[in-house]
């Protein structure tokens, strides 16, 4: 199906008012408006350049409302531009490009205001996320509530360099698992990534993979005007002369001009009779216009391409393109962060025939009518539904869940019991509830939930043991209503599926409350993507366990030590360690309500677990200790007038610092026990609350944990313990200025019990001891812990 003349004409058209605006946009920032501090607006120029054509197809001919697009980090001008056609993007951020609040320097869901599907930054995760959105979208649909909304197709815009980023090709296995659909990937072949020139031959690998993970490959290599040329006679030989053309002459030449491009072709090809007469019919610029009338840079090639897909299957698009095509620095290998000057640009506007001061007015220098490219801008197919971002209501969340208890449990297996209780009941919550684990699925407690409520697949398939009778803990039945998807063990994988499921009610209008679990130390394998699914606003939980060196036999390797940091630094994650049961399952309801919080004051969840089975308290859940426990510490044992230390802990090493407390107490009248549940809520409850009083928006306003720390006397010590990096609570001294001795794990661990590693890291009821007696005056503490 080919796309009318005129058509085609509107589109080619839009495209170059697309490069023209791109380009004016980073113009702008660097020469009339440029940032305060002089940095210059590198990467961007050459980067949008090549896609100004594909994105305009797209756009602008191809898309359609239900589909979501990740648009390559370094094409966001041409996105913004694009949008600014549309009457989407304001004159004002596009002059105010990466600037403050201006149009971000790369496409952001949360920061811009113009449409965006998925953020992109760090190269390969937005492309993946578009295969996991897929599979979620099939998720949504399996379970019945896509109602009459069609399927989308979900558009990665990706750069060949990007390629080289792991998380694509582990998510390329996975989507092969799934029978991924409904996916695009359109590789903007420039051959250049930020340093150089790619290797040659790279398309024959990307072919490859691509079909042998059942992808379709499609390659638009050669544009309306080179293949026209190929059918003149001695065509052929310049078609074998560019398709055995190295990458780096290749942009060499295109870089050079028309002339070098003759003088090359004259000296490899000699003198040949019709291929010559082909080249010398052509002047310096017919012939430059020629050997970059690239696939990608051809709007009937990309628009024939898109439209000759009629099935779901994922496809490939390899289109050959020229970095900074159409500008002075078009495929020279520095190109990356290269700029116009002030000269070229003027010399650029003239040819463009772009007014001093009509930069940018939509249609300025386009021969068409205004009001019919209006028009066509108008009935673009992409702009048929208005707004494309979805939403979807709250889904109910009890004040706190419940679980059958056990004197003696640890929070992991606390975490299963709650998810059971939740997998027995019919609740709303408990159906919009996904779990993901990347192969941990049983060493991590969601075995109950599992077996109660299935594994997600597209088809039924019954777990095998079970059918041949073969007895087994675990029901592993795949069906369309499953609600557990089981990944590989790619921690990556699983921190983007998380990315897509908890913003299907953004995409899809429909809610999940996706849970992730997997060990705590492959947090940082997956970190990344963690942070990406935070930044663009993702919604989801996180059970991490086992964690610290509380895992002891499991040495060194599996030990988290920087995790409760992350979770404290990372923004958008609310991050909890809880020591007791009880705790936990309030944290949790929590946490589902905490994920449907709109902007700020919602976020994600980080549940720090552990496999320590330890004493539960027997105690009523009041209103005020629940809401310690979300805002983060409460007392355990609360310290009197006269208190001379507080023992602080966090989590797995709640009975050494309640045996400590009980030995201080022989020599030491006043010690206060204080557990911290959130590390992450308490200290952002006390800057915030700073912030508050700085900026006079509330003087008196106090947070949790300075009031918890108010009656205690100025010369109070404060010893501080967690299973993690002692940094985490160190900070505590500072709210009301008391002295803290920080205990907590700086090493690798070693393999040992836990009395052992305790000991040895000195987070074991001894050096509780020592250290509160190190911070209180008075006679020695008298009694120890004995050795076992
Ligand atoms: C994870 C990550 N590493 C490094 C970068 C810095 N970076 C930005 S673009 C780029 C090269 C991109 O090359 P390619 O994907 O081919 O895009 P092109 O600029 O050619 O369009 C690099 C290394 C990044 N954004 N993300
Ligand atoms: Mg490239």
């Amino acid at each position: 199906m080919a796309t009318e003349p005129a058509r085609l004409e509107m589109l080619s058209a839009l495209a170059r008012k697309v490069l023209w605006l791109s380009s004016w946009t980073i113009h702008h920032a660097n020469h009339i408006r440029p940032n305060a501090d002089g940095l210059k607006v590198g990467g961007h120029q050459a980067s949008s350049a090549s896609l100004a054509t594909i994105m305009s197809a797209l756009y602008f001919s191809v898309l359609r409302p239900e589909d979501r697009v990740a648009v390559k980090p370094h094409a966001s001008p041409v996105f913004h531009a694009i949008q600014y056609l549309f009457g989407h993007q304001s004159r004002d951020k596009l002059e105010n490009f990466r600037g403050f609040k201006g149009a971000q320097s790369y496409p952001s869901r949360t920061k811009d205001i113009d449409d965006v599907d998925f953020s992109t930054g760090s190269v390969g995760l937005g492309v993946a996320q578009t295969l996991f959105a897929s599979l979620v979208q099939d998720y949504v649909k399996a379970h019945g509530w896509m109602k009459d909304r069609p399927e989308g197709r979900m558009i990665a815009l990706v750069g060949d360099a990007e390629m080289d980023e792991g998380n694509i090709f582990e998510a390329l296995l996975e989507g092969w698992k799934h029978g991924l659909r409904n996916t695009w990937w359109v590789v903007d072949y420039n051959r250049q990534s930020l340093d150089a020139v790619v290797r040659e031959g790279l398309w024959e690998k990307f072919e490859s993979m691509f079909r042998n993970f059942g992808w379709d490959v499609v390659i638009v290599k050669y544009g309306r005007l080179m293949r026209a040329a190929f059918a003149e006679p001695g065509g052929e030989a310049l078609k074998r002369w560019i398709d055995a053309c190295p990458n780096a002459m290749y942009a060499a030449l295109c870089f050079q001009g028309g002339a070098a491009f003759r003088k090359h072709l004259r000296d490899e090809i000699g003198d040949q009779g019709p291929v010559s007469q082909l080249i010398e019919r052509r002047s310096d610029g017919e012939l430059l216009d020629l050997m970059s009338n690239l696939g990608g840079h051809d709007m009937a090639s990309m628009c024939e391409a898109f439209e000759s897909i009629d099935h779901d299957r994922p496809v490939c698009f390899i289109a050959y393109t020229i970095k900074g095509v159409g500008l002075p620095f078009q495929g020279h290998k520095d190109n990356h962060a290269g700029l116009m000057t002030v000269t070229q640009m003027e010399k650029w506007r003239g040819a463009q025939n772009i007014r001093t001061g009509h930069e940018w007015e939509k249609f300025e220098g386009l021969l068409q009518e205004p009001a019919a490219l209006e028009a066509f801008l108008v009935d673009a197919p992409f702009n048929r539904d208005g707004r494309r971002r979805l939403s979807a209501p709250v889904i109910d969340v009890p004040e706190r869940l419940s679980f059958k208890p056990t004197p003696q449990m640890s929070t992991q297996q606390g975490f299963g019991l709650v998810l059971n209780e939740l997998a027995r009941g019919d609740s709303e919550l408990a159906s919009r509830i996904v779990t993901a684990s990347p192969d941990v699925t049983v060493s991590t407690n969601l075995g109950a939930w599992v077996n109660r409520r299935g594994l997600f697949a597209r088809a039924e398939k019954a777990d095998l043991f079970r059918s041949e009778k073969i007895p087994s803990t675990f029901n592993w039945d795949f069906s369309p209503k499953g609600q557990h998807i089981e990944l590989g063990i790619a921690e990556m994988n699983l921190f983007i599926l998380m990315s897509a499921l908890g913003l299907s009610h953004a995409i899809n209008g429909e809610r999940l409350l996706p849970v992730a679990t997997l060990y705590d130390p492959f947090i940082e394998r997956g970190l990344d993507a963690l942070n990406y699914a935070c930044y663009q606003d993702a919604r989801f939980m996180v059970a991490a366990t086992p964690s610290g060196i509380t895992l002891a036999p499991e040495g060194g390797a599996h030990q988290s030590i920087a995790t409760p940091l992350i979770g404290m630094a990372q923004d958008g994650l609310a991050s909890f360690e809880p020591a007791f049961v009880d705790e936990l399952a309030v944290i949790m309801a929590f946490g589902f309500a905490h994920m449907q919080r709109d902007g700020g004051e919602g976020g994600s969840v980080y549940l720090r677990l552990s496999t320590r089975t330890i004493e539960q308290p027997q105690r009523m859940m009041t209103p005020d200790l629940q809401k310690g426990i979300t805002d983060g510490a409460y007392w355990l044992r609360k310290p009197g007038e006269n208190c001379e230390a507080v023992i602080a802990y966090t989590g797995a090493v709640a009975p050494e610092a309640i045996e400590a407390i009980g030995l201080i107490g022989e020599s030491r009248r006043d010690i206060g026990l204080l557990a911290v549940t959130s590390a992450d809520r308490l200290h952002a409850g006390w800057t915030a609350a700073r912030r508050m009083r700085r900026d006079r928006r509330g003087l008196s306003h106090l947070s949790h944990i300075e009031k918890l720390l108010a009656p205690l006397p100025r010369d109070c010590g404060i010893v501080t313990v967690i299973d993690g990096h002692p940094a985490t609570l160190g900070w505590l001294g500072s709210v009301r200025g008391h002295r803290v001795e920080a205990l907590g794990v700086e090493h690798f661990g070693q393999t040992g019990s836990i009395g052992d590693l305790y000991r040895h890291h000195g987070i074991d009821a001894n050096a509780i001891i020592d250290a509160a007696e190190s911070l209180t005056t008075g006679a020695p503490v008298r009694h120890r812990k004995m050795a076992v």
